[in-house]
């Protein structure tokens, strides 16, 4: 088999560094970046926390309350709100430059990026990790990021090696040394393996990676059934042969057709919507993507174009939802519609990626 060099970079803290880079002022206060729900006050969740506010048990996921519970002692602690905005200009200015240094560049999302540099550094490991030290200056020096850089002959244990050593490490694992690396690492820095499947080897009295390569593939997918059972038998040994693929950054996936005729009919473009939805859909869930806004577009006769879009209550990937949002769309659209017409399009936006075990082979 040939062998490949692939990185996985992970942006340090993300959010809560972003901030500090902008207010350097804040780099030796515990930091909390917070999605403040409507409801005002306290209530909402921590995004992500730095470092020190880390120590202290702020963390993603808690509630705004806990965090500032926790964080009590600490007088100076600052806790605010998301800015997505100004996160991914600084990922768009990171993301070039990591872009530039890859064969092949796979964005997964604003803060973390897959590349294959096999051709580039000749196959060779000694020349990759000065590679991912040249990267690593160069956000550095440029964006003022840190980052974590896992380099290994795949994208599975790349990406367990960028979380092995954070803030700011870099891990290589040498094929030779793929199992001495991951055998005595708990089973859940396995991506896909959650909190329920933990258990349910802890239960077993299974807690490192070492020790699940105990069970037997048919054991693992009776378990677990036969994708993830598979999944899991492969993952525990290394072995994970999805390359890198290119893939750009992305805020939204978007179709627009010319209607066989100009038209005001609810019924004729509403059957028209439902197809482009279901085309818009397939991109979407190829790309392992949710979305949280939809939008209908009409290019009408006289060539001006209008534009409608709403936003859900949480991100989706369910084709259902997006065709009973557009279609609700459209007959708002359409009722004070004078002019006909022309082109019809879709889009999806505030794209994120999907998360958790619904498919555990779905993950990268
Ligand atoms: P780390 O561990 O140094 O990589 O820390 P982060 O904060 O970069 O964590 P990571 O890579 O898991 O996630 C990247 C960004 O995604 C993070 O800055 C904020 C966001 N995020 C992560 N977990 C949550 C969560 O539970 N809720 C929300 N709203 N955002 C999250
Ligand atoms: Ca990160
Ligand atoms: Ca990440």
């Amino acid at each position: 088999m040939e062998t490949r060099i692939v990185f996985h970079i992970d942006f340090d803290y993300f959010y809560a560094q972003c901030e500090e880079v902008r207010s350097p002022e804040l780099r030796s206060k515990p930091v909390c970046v917070c999605v403040f729900s409507d409801r005002g006050g306290d209530s909402g969740a921590v995004a992500t926390a730095n470092y020190t506010a880390r120590k202290y048990g702020a963390k993603s996921g808690i509630p705004i309350s806990f965090a500032k519970k926790r964080l009590e002692e600490r007088k100076d602690a600052v806790f605010l709100p998301v800015d997505f905005d100004y996160y991914t200009e600084m990922s768009e200015k990171a993301m070039e430059i990591i872009k530039n240094n890859a064969d092949i560049f796979e964005y997964v999302g604003r803060d973390e990026a897959y590349l294959d540099v096999t051709k580039r550094v000749e196959a060779n490991y000694k020349n990759a990790s000065h590679l991912a030290q040249q990267i690593k200056n160069s956000i550095r020096d440029k964006i003022k990021l840190s980052c974590s850089i896992g380099i290994s002959p795949n994208k599975l244990i790349s990406k367990i090696a960028s979380d092995f050593k954070k803030p700011d490490g870099l891990t290589v694992v040498e094929p030779n040394k793929i199992d001495a690396f991951l055998e005595p690492l708990k089973i859940r820095v396995i991506p896909g393996i959650g909190k329920k499947s933990e258990k349910r080897f802890s239960e077993m009295n299974l807690e490192t990676i070492q020790d699940i390569k105990k069970l037997d593939v048919f054991t693992l997918n009776k378990e677990f059934g036969r994708k993830s059972g598979t999944y899991i038998y492969n993952a525990v040994r290394g072995i994970y042969n999805e390359p890198v693929k290119e893939r750009e950054a992305r805020i939204q996936y978007s179709k627009i057709m010319t209607l066989k005729k100009d038209s005001k009919d609810y019924q004729f473009l509403s059957e028209n919507l439902t197809e482009l939805c279901k085309e818009v859909h397939d991109v979407v869930k190829k790309n392992n993507r949710m979305f949280k806004s939809i939008g209908i577009h009409f290019v009408q006769s006289d060539l001006s174009n209008k534009s409608k879009s709403r936003m859900l209550r949480n991100p989706t990937l369910n084709l259902n939802e997006l065709q009973k949002n557009a279609t609700q769309l459209l007959k708002e659209a359409l009722e004070n519609q004078t002019i006909t017409i022309r082109r019809l399009g879709v889009k999806v936006t505030e794209l994120s990626e999907v998360q958790g075990q619904s498919d555990i082979t779905n993950y990268f």
